[in-house]
């Protein structure tokens, strides 16, 4: 049983110790950190499914449809939404003209925005995270909404086992720069808004485009016609979702997948908690403040300082800077 209280109620699927949670490890505070150590054996078990795409597709509705869905399943779901346009404020579900017709205060339902500053460790890492609370509270699904195209800091990739991107009939240049990047990070298409004319056609350009490009990969995306204003096709969508699940579970490519998505959170991790040390060394530190005034003075050139500093950090020998017999930089 992990001693902190609020872990524990968030283990039973209280929801008021999720959101105190998941605001503790936003901040990056000692609590937070010591809760997701003991949540981890939790975690890892639920459907984790990216949606990115431009603004303004329909990203945000397609999910609210999808929500609807699921829970009619009796799947718990969660939503992250690190787009700060993102209707999901407040907590409120609803596009602007779609209704979800969930009982007020669902309780398997947990809608989260994430900020998109002040983010300790990054915008990655505070998504991952809130991932990993959410598995931990019970959520069978976790939907994880980003504004694509390097809007956003977040990559889909980090966190999200499958990826949809959302586009719209009639994408026309949009997609054409898009292209190779939507290749490379979708998994599923969905082509949404097609009760508007023109889905037929990019459906078709969708699939041929993946044909080709996605030729040698061992997953091929899928497209999917959907409409989130006329519920349409959201279940092909969910079926998809699961197919890609299925496959991510079985093949190797998707194992060296998520080794390297690990390896690049341990990365950022360490960067992470470097930066902070290297930070406190240089306004706390005696010695540093020294070295500081060194280089600055020119006596010691910032290459050799820096090796002194990591040196400093790792424990480790560094190279000794050269004994300067030059007049210091400052005197010339
Ligand atoms: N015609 C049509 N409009 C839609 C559909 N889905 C969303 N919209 C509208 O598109 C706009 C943007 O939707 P939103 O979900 O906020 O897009 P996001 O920026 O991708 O999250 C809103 O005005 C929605 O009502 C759809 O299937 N058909
Ligand atoms: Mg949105």
């Amino acid at each position: 049983m992990p001693p902190d209280p609020l872990v524990r109620r968030l283990l039973k699927g209280d929801r008021v110790a999720l959101a105190k949670l998941i605001t503790e490890v936003e901040s990056g505070s000692p609590q937070g950190t010591e809760a997701l150590r003991s949540i981890y054996p939790h975690t890892g078990k639920a459907t984790v499914v990216g949606f990115t795409g431009p603004l303004g597709v329909g990203k945000s509705s397609l999910i609210s449809r999808m929500v609807g869905h699921l829970r009619k399943k009796g799947l718990k779901v969660g939503v992250i939404a690190v787009d700060p346009s993102s209707p999901f404020t407040g907590g409120a579900v609803l596009g602007d003209r779609i209704r979800l017709n969930l009982p007020p205060g669902d309780k398997g339902l947990f809608v989260r925005s994430m900020a998109t500053r002040g983010q300790s460790g990054g915008l990655s890492q505070g998504t991952r995270d809130t991932v990993r609370l959410m598995e931990a509270f019970g959520m069978d699904v976790v939907i994880v909404e980003t504004v694509g195209s390097g809007q956003s800091d977040v990559n889909v990739r980090d966190v999200a086992t499958t990826r949809v991107v959302v586009l719209v009939p009639h994408l026309g240049d949009d997609i054409q720069s898009l292209k190779a990047g939507l290749f490379e990070i979708a998994d599923i298409f969905a082509v949404n808004k097609s009760d508007l004319p023109g889905a037929p056609e990019a459906v078709r350009h969708l699939r041929e485009m993946a044909g080709i490009l996605m030729a040698r990969t061992s997953w091929r995306a899928d497209v999917v016609e959907c409409s989130a204003l006329n519920a349409t096709g959201i279940e092909d969508l969910w079926k998809s979702i699961e197919r890609h699940e299925e496959f991510a579970r079985k093949d190797s490519s998707a194992r060296e997948e998520l080794a390297e998505r690990t390896a690049k959170e341990l990365r950022e991790l360490v960067q992470h908690k470097m930066d902070e040390r290297v930070r406190l060394l240089l306004s706390e530190d005696e010695g540093m403040q020294k070295l500081i005034q060194e280089v600055s003075e020119g006596r010691i050139d910032p290459y050799s300082g820096s090796e002194l500093l990591l040196g400093r950090i790792t424990g480790l020998p560094s190279k000794s800077p050269p004994k300067r017999k030059t007049t210091p930089r400052s005197a010339r």
